[in-house]
């Protein structure tokens, strides 16, 4: 069991939580998810790759990374539903 943590792109509103919540719930070995919307970044514990994580929010529209601490190629840009970030409420 480990914790990874993600930043993910595209998450403005409550469902976009939801969505990034079910696609991870959806992965085989993650026991728990916790999504923070203000700081786009999802905190998950499971028993896979992290790599598996991320294509699955990939999957689900929400390109997401490994947060680590000496990537700086993140800018922390904000995008409003409806935006170039491809809201799922627009
Ligand atoms: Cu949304």
């Amino acid at each position: 069991m480990s914790t990874v943590e993600l930043s993910v792109k595209g998450m403005s509103c409550g469902s976009c939580v939801l969505h990034v919540t079910e696609a991870l719930n959806a992965v085989e070995g993650v026991t728990e998810v916790d999504v923070d919307l203000q700081a786009a970044s999802v905190r998950v514990s499971a028993e896979c790759d992290s790599d598996v994580l991320v294509a699955a929010l990939g999957d689900a529209g929400y390109p997401a990374q490994l947060s680590s601490p000496a990537a700086s190629s993140s800018p922390a840009r904000k995008t409003g539903c409806g935006g170039s970030g491809g809201c799922c409420c627009k």
